[in-house]
């Protein structure tokens, strides 16, 4: 898992998430994840649903519902602090399915990669107004913190733009997820790819280094 890692974004999208996830797959972003907050479950579901057919060729995870993730055949969740625990996620879902949780602390790191997580979701790294209730920045320090305690993926959240990203993948993020500038867009595909290839252009730098050392 690596590379730029999509999220709906409905309450900020210009076009709204069909047309968004449409866009998505045609950059052929390899992990899209749709996060609904609030709202009417029966058409959460039936958004899932649509998405999931959308989402052949890519992992579609869903965002705090276990429930949807399972009835519409999602390749898994991720789950954020007060969601499901882990432990009751993966009984429902079996060892199959994706599971990312959020962490904040390197010991939520530690606990979750023990307990079974995919990937870990670190966040907000910057400031953001996309999630209220994110709490302060953990910055880069963290993520390369992060990147030297876990072995699984980190996806890097919050606040990243094409200015920062090189920073974010240098420091160690697997993943990079970045709502707003994307759903905002007025050419959500070509904002896509300007993030993969800002993503394939570190990584060789951050190759190179690892050899060197
Ligand atoms: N979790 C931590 S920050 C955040 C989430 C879901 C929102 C990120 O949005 P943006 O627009 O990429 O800053
Ligand atoms: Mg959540």
């Amino acid at each position: 898992m690596r590379g730029y890692y999509f999220i709906t974004g409905a309450s900020l999208s210009k076009a709204g998430d069909i047309s968004d996830v449409r866009k998505a797959v045609k950059a052929r972003v390899s992990v899209i994840q749709m996060r609904a907050k609030g709202g009417d479950p029966e058409e959460i579901f039936r958004k899932a649903r649509v998405l999931r057919k959308i989402c052949r060729d890519s992992i579609f995870l869903v965002n705090d519902r276990v429930d949807i993730a399972l009835s519409v055949g999602a390749d898994g969740v991720h789950l954020g602090r007060g969601d499901m625990s882990l432990e009751s996620a993966r009984a429902l879902l079996g060892p199959g399915k994706i599971i990312g949780v959020t962490v904040r602390s390197l010991e939520q790191a530690v606990q979750a990669e023990k307990e079974g997580a995919d990937y870990i979701g670190a966040g907000p790294v910057f400031k953001t107004t996309t999630k209220t209730d994110a709490g302060e920045p953990l910055g880069i320090g963290f993520l390369g913190e992060l990147k030297r305690t876990v072995s699984i993926p980190i996806a890097a959240i919050g606040g990243i733009t094409p200015s920062n990203l090189p920073d974010v993948v240098e420091a160690g993020a697997d993943l990079v997820c970045s709502i707003a500038p994307v759903v905002t867009s007025s050419d959500v595909e070509a904002e896509i790819l300007k993030y993969q290839s800002l993503f394939r252009q570190v990584r060789p730098l951050r190759l190179l280094r690892t050899v060197r050392d």
